[in-house]
């Protein structure tokens, strides 16, 4: 049991009522086969907040036996408008916890309160948005120009094995949950070991809501362990991941290796975002600093290279300075934060690394480049200038409140550039370097987003048909919505999430062709 009670920028909250720390297997919070436990940690004090336990390889087999059983009991019979229903009302549990779910993320993940509010909202709006899809999955009636009546079916992959990070703890369950579930699939979860608390939260939500046994699973895990049983298990019909593109291999490989599940990844970036001469550039910097400081940096579109014509570049970094020194970095829990720790100790010293690196390879620091205060994971919102595209800090995600700010002398150079993420080694080096996390990432080619601010619309047109780039934002950044389609081009990704293109993901397209008699 963890009580704890917080001043937030709505009244002080308590969270006494939360001691579900256990996996969650068959609607049940039980402890893991082998009794380990993990402690997460606040990134704001550096302090552990409560021990969380452990599931491993073990937990993943039980996980998926109940998950396999629940695809033919009471779920099976569960009527698509009903799945539909057990969404929706999963999604007002979400909004009516609202501050609890809020300030666990906020605690856990260090992002700021009122931020989080909004994850909560994006989270049950997505929920909502499939649960209105589950009565409208249904496949063709076909013409074959024979004497037969031919028609699709598209049913439940079977039991999906999902792994989410810890940058959005809460929208990622959702953004894999609500597809899943609304097309009739049984879940195996295992979140990120440095966030388990909000999806422990919404598992007692699920119970709640109503939804039979087994058909989500949450286990609380690492990846070495659970994340790797998930990929590699023989029993699992679809593996979704979002994570590292290191990881990314890994999964595909070891679904390659065991039953040729299906895979969907969403990955890595180093997203580009032009400006050009004829933007308005008072809008673009605000755009330009949700792009790459909105959660801290730590976002896979995060529009952390910008690209800038010369004929505003000094204003443009003027400007962007003045802004970026505008941002309140500090306890999540403060209303008028913006920026709160980063979420990790090891992430911490990752972005520090690359913001050394820049620093010695010569690239100008227009503002921070350091850490912010003398506790917790707090970096200051870092600018820099004057780079080049051979520089570690331009080629590789970073994943903070990091960016480049690069000078171009035409669209055409812009495109160039936006496009250039193929720096140095062949895919066949990278066999022999699996787990060298830098060189792998140093040979990223990214795909994810992309953005343009122009106030001509055929040079915006121009410029996202040029893009290679999942999704292309003109004169906007970073607004995501559940009913748009999301993922990558290249080694960003493979398939898409949201909208409808994610139902896809999660159903078997089946052939049915019936010989009609002639009598
Ligand atoms: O990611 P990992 P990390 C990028 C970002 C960041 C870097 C490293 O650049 O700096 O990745 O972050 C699980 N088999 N992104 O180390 O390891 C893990 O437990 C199966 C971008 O946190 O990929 C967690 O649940 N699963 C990204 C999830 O994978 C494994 C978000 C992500 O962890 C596993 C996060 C394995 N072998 C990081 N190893 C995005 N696209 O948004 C780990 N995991």
């Amino acid at each position: 049991l963890w009580d704890c009670k917080f001043k937030t920028n709505s009244p002080t909250l308590s969270l006494s009522l939360f001691n579900k720390t256990d996996r969650f297997i068959n609607n049940e919070f039980v402890k893991g086969v082998e009794g380990k436990t993990f402690e997460t940690i606040n990134p704001h004090n550096e302090k552990p907040i409560v021990a969380v336990h452990e599931g491993t390889e073990q937990d993943v087999d039980i996980a998926v036996k109940v998950a396999r059983d629940a695809l033919s009991g009471e779920w099976k019979t569960t009527t698509p408008s009903e799945r539909g229903r057990l969404l929706t009302r999963l999604a007002d549990f979400l909004e009516r916890d609202i501050d609890t779910l809020a300030a666990i993320e906020a605690l856990d993940n260090g992002k700021g309160f009122t931020m989080a509010k909004g994850d909560v909202n994006a989270s049950a709006g997505c929920l909502r948005y499939y649960g209105g899809w589950a009565d409208k999955i249904y496949g063709q009636t076909i013409d074959t120009d024979a004497n037969s009546l031919t028609y699709t079916r598209h049913e439940p992959v079977g039991v999906c094995g999902q792994i989410i990070p810890w940058n959005f703890p809460l929208l990622m369950f959702a953004w894999k949950i609500g597809p899943a579930l609304a097309t009739g699939n049984t879940i195996v979860m295992k979140t990120a070991e440095q966030t388990p608390l909000s999806a422990l939260y919404v598992a007692k939500l699920i119970k709640e809501a109503g939804f039979p046994p087994g058909v989500v699973n949450v286990i609380s895990g690492f990846g070495r362990t659970a994340g790797a049983a998930i990929a590699a298990h023989m029993d699992i019909d679809k593996v979704a991941f979002t994570g590292s593109t290191l990881v990314g291999r890994q999964i595909m490989k070891s679904a390659a290796d065991s039953n040729l599940k299906k895979v969907t990844l969403e990955l890595g970036g180093k997203s580009p975002n032009i400006i050009l001469p004829d933007a308005n550039l008072e809008e673009a910097i605000e755009w330009v600093n949700l792009g790459i400081f909105f959660n801290h940096g730590q976002c896979c579109c995060a529009g952390s290279r910008i690209l800038v014509h010369e004929a505003i570049y000094d204003e443009f970094l003027e400007l962007f300075k003045k802004r970026a020194e505008q941002n309140k970095v500090g306890d999540p829990f403060h209303a008028e934060t913006f920026q709160g720790p980063q979420v990790s100790q090891i992430q911490y010293d990752r972005i520090m690394s690359y913001i050394e690196d820049g620093k010695g390879a010569g690239a100008k620091v227009v503002t921070g480049g350091d850490r912010h205060g003398s506790e917790g994971y707090y970096i200051q919102p870092t600018i820099f200038a004057d780079v080049h595209g051979d520089m570690k800090i331009v080629k590789e995600e970073i994943f903070g409140p990091v960016c480049t700010v690069q000078k171009v002398h035409s669209e055409e150079e812009a495109i160039q550039v936006a496009n250039a993420t193929n720096y140095g080694k062949s895919p066949r080096i990278l066999r022999f370097q699996l787990f060298d996390v830098q060189s792998l990432t140093s040979t990223l080619i990214t795909g994810l987003a992309a953005a343009v601010h122009t106030t001509n619309i055929n040079t915006a047109i121009r410029v996202s048909n040029a893009v290679k780039a999942g999704t292309v934002w003109v004169n906007n950044y970073n607004t995501l919505h559940y009913q748009m389609p999301f993922g990558g081009f290249k080694e960003s990704g493979l398939g898409r999430e949201l909208g409808s293109y994610a139902l896809e993901n999660y159903t078997e397209v089946k052939t049915v062709r019936v010989h009609l008699s002639k009598a």
